[in-house]
C-alpha cells in the first residue's frame, strides 16, 4: 500500500495522485458502511495494482461548498460585472473560508468590462478589504499570484462565471480548462466547470472548482460568524459576549455609524446571524 492524493472524483471513480502518475480507483465497500466520504486533496493510502483505496487519511481542514480537504488558501475570484459584484457573497465566501482557518486572497476579474468612473467606484468597496489585511489582487497580476502560490494549496472559488478556470489558465497555460462563453444573455456563466480538480503548478497545488451562485450559512453557529469578521474584533464592548445586534453600548454599532466599518458589510453580518 502507499500513500497518495485524490485529485478528482467523478462518481465513484477517485483519481489518486502518486509518484507522478494518476490511478483511477474505489473505495473499500466498508466506506459506505461506515459513511465515509472522500474529498478532493485527500491523502489516502491505496493499492496501486488492485486500484483500491483502503483508508483516508485524517484531515487538516474540510470546507462543504466546494468539497475540499487539506486546503491552505482561498483565491475568491470576484468578478466586477458579468455576473455582477456582490459584497454579499464576497462576504460569504470570506466568511466561510475565515470559519475554516483558511486564509482568504481576493482576486478581481473583468476590470476590463467597465467604465473608469464604475471601477473606481467598486475599487473604492474592495480597498476596505484591503484596510483590513486581505491580499487583493486583479486577475492580471500574474506574477503576484503565481508567487503565492508556491507552496501552498490553494482553491479557486467563486461565483460561477467569475474566471476561475481562466485565471488558472493563464498561471498555467498547460492546464487547458475549459473555459465559458461570455455572450450569454442572462450575464450569468453555466457552470463550465463541473468537478472539483487539483493540479500541481508553480511549486504548489491549486484546485479548480465549479462555482455557484448560493451559499448558506446554516451549519454554522451565530460565535462562528461572528468571529469571522474580523475587524469586529478591535472592539470591545461593554458586554464581552456581545452579539452586537440589540445592545445599547455596541462599539461595532458605533464604529458603523462612525463609517469606520463598512455598513453593507455589517448589515450582511445581520442577515447571516438571522434563522
Ligand atoms: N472580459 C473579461 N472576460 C473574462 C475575464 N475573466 C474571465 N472572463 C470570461 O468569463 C467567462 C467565464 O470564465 P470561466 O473562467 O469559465 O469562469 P469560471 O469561474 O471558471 O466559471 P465556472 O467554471 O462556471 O464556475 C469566459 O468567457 C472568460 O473568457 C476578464 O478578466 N475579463
Ligand atoms: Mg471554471
Ligand atoms: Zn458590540
Amino acid at each position: 500500500m502507499v500513500e497518495g492524493q485524490i485529485i478528482e472524483i467523478v462518481s465513484d471513480l477517485h483519481l489518486v495522485s502518486f509518484s507522478g502518475e494518476k490511478y483511477p480507483c474505489k473505495c473499500r465497500g466498508i466506506f459506505r458502511k461506515k459513511n465515509i466520504i472522500p474529498l478532493v486533496g485527500d491523502y489516502c493510502l491505496f493499492n496501486p495494482e488492485k486500484h483500491i483505496i483502503e483508508k483516508i487519511l485524517p484531515r487538516k481542514n474540510e470546507l462543504h461548498r466546494p468539497r475540499v480537504s487539506n486546503i491552505d488558501q482561498g483565491i475568491i475570484v470576484t468578478s466586477l460585472i458579468n455576473p455582477d459584484f456582490s459584497i454579499n457573497l464576497l462576504d460569504r465566501f470570506l466568511i466561510i473560508l475565515e470559519i475554516h482557518r483558511i486564509k482568504p486572497i481576493i482576486c478581481i476579474t473583468k476590470t476590463d468590462l467597465l467604465e473608469k468612473e464604475e471601477l473606481l467606484q467598486l475599487k473604492k468597496k474592495i480597498s476596505y478589504y484591503e484596510k483590513l489585511g486581505y491580499p487583493v489582487l486583479a486577475n492580471n497580476q500574474i506574477k503576484e499570484i503565481k508567487n503565492l502560490l508556491t507552496n501552498q494549496t490553494t482553491v479557486f472559488t467563486g461565483q460561477t462565471g467569475a474566471g476561475k478556470s481562466t485565471l488558472l489558465n493563464k498561471i498555467d497555460q498547460k492546464l487547458e480548462l475549459k473555459v465559458g462563453e461570455v455572450s450569454e444573455a442572462l450575464g450569468r456563466g453555466r457552470h463550465t466547470t463541473r468537478v472539483v480538480s487539483l493540479y500541481e503548478t508553480c511549486n504548489g497545488k491549486v484546485l479548480d472548482t465549479p462555482g455557484f451562485s448560493a451559499l448558506d450559512f446554516e451549519k454554522y453557529s451565530k460565535e462562528q460568524i461572528k468571529n469571522a469578521f474580523i475587524e469586529f474584533k478591535h472592539y470591545h464592548c461593554y458586554y464581552k459576549d456581545c452579539s452586537h445586534t440589540n445592545e445599547q453600548e455596541c462599539l461595532v454599532k458605533k464604529a458603523v455609524k462612525d463609517k469606520k466599518i463598512l455598513k453593507e458589510r455589517y448589515d450582511n453580518y445581520l442577515k447571516f446571524i438571522k434563522r
